[in-house]
């Protein structure tokens, strides 16, 4: 008998990364998108377009909102892995809607606990918790027993999914893991996060479509791995013998600066920085033009200065290891972008 998954947030990039593997390996997934009045499954009409599509892929309309639709199509499909990747997931837009990011990533976890415990169901669920619980910590290499100080509403919210979800596997005797992953990027990414609105900004400079890339705060230090490597830790967490919690990085750390420096480079452009604060800017060498700026709206009411992730848990329990580096995922965003706009 094939495994079942099911998958919230198909659609997103991590979720159209997740079904790709999940198919590759046998399973049928069934997964989850919002009604949209456009059309909303770019990253997974490749899969729609394919034999898979109602064979050993299906989804469905539904919204974390609707405890409901969650019991019945959790009822219907009964699952052996629930990955639950939907969410209001971008930290600054979180500033503007507290409440519904909260409705989304915090009771949208217990609705999806509570049909999985109500239903008595055997099945495995993977949370997607995250960085941004760290927020401002001190520690300078975070892992799975670094305290979390969280400084968004989104990381608060999902301070509350990450216990909920612990609570509900020591008092309900579920199977279910956190997966702590730090930023991870494609060209699957969407351009409102910062790696995809530089690669695509630069390559729109590149193209002579666009002059520059107004940025927030480019001082902000990230860990970004590589996203079809994270689902595949995804995955691993929940074949894993136990529930448990799994941080999930490269262990290295870059400003948001320097990752424009990467990218410029990569395309041969030569930048060179002056000025301090909002006055900073970059400077393209060959005709002194201004190709990024500082515009104050970008920058964040409280900020996550800096994170850098150990993967040494998982790597010992699991063998998931990253292998891309950062000078390859631009290389692979900016080509990707180059096709896009080329055309
Ligand atoms: P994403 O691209 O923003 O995808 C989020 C998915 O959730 C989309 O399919 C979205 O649908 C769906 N969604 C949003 N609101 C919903 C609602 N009310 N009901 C049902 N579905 C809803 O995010 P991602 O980068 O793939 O991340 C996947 C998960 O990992 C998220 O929970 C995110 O918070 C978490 N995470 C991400 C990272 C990262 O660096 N990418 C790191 C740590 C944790 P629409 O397309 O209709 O909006
Ligand atoms: O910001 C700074 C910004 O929006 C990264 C989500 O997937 O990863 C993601 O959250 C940094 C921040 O990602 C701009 O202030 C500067 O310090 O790309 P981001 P994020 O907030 O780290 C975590 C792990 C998740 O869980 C989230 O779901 O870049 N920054 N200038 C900017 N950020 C944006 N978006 N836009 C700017 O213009």
């Amino acid at each position: 008998m094939k495994k079942k998954a099911f998958i919230t947030g198909i659609n997103g990039q991590d979720g159209s990364y997740l079904a790709e593997l999940l198919i590759e390996k046998n399973y049928v997934v069934h997964g989850t998108i919002r009604k949209s009045s456009t059309f909303n499954t770019e990253r997974i009409d490749s899969i729609i377009s394919s034999k898979h599509y109602n064979k050993d892929f299906f989804l469905y309309y539904t919204d974390l909102i609707d405890a409901h639709g969650i019991y019945n199509l959790i009822n219907k499909i009964k699952p052996d892995e629930i990955y639950n990747l939907a969410a209001q997931s971008h930290v600054h837009t979180s500033f503007d809607l507290p409440e519904y990011t909260t409705q989304i990533n915090s009771l949208g976890t217990l609705k999806i606990l509570d049909a999985v415990k109500n239903l008595k169901l055997k099945t495995k669920i993977y949370q997607a918790s995250t960085s941004e619980l760290y927020g401002n910590t001190k520690v300078k290499l975070q892992n799975e027993k670094t305290p979390f100080e969280p400084r968004s509403p989104y990381a608060i919210s999902k301070l509350y999914s990450y216990w909920i979800a612990k609570n509900y596997r020591e008092s309900h005797n579920i199977f279910l893991s956190n997966g702590i992953l730090f930023n991870h990027e494609s060209p699957r990414r969407n351009e409102t996060f910062v790696t995809k609105k530089i690669t695509s900004g630069a390559v729109k400079i590149k193209l002579g479509i666009q002059n520059k890339i107004s940025l927030g705060n480019i001082y902000a230090k990230r860990d970004w791995g590589y996203a079809p490597e994270y689902v595949f830790g995804m995955w691993k967490i929940l074949q894993h013998n136990e529930p448990d919690d799994f941080v999930i990085a490269t262990g290295k750390s870059y400003s948001v600066k320097e990752f424009v420096e990467k990218t410029f480079k990569y395309l041969d452009i030569n930048i060179v920085w002056k000025g301090k604060g909002y006055n900073e800017k970059a400077y393209n060498k060959k005709n002194n033009k201004v190709i990024v700026d500082i515009d104050r709206k970008y920058f964040r009411n409280t900020e996550v200065n800096f994170l850098k992730g150990s993967n040494l848990k998982i790597k010992k329990k699991l063998n998931w290891y990253p292998k891309t580096s950062l000078d390859k995922i631009i290389k692979i965003m900016v080509d990707s972008d180059l096709i896009k706009y080329s055309n």
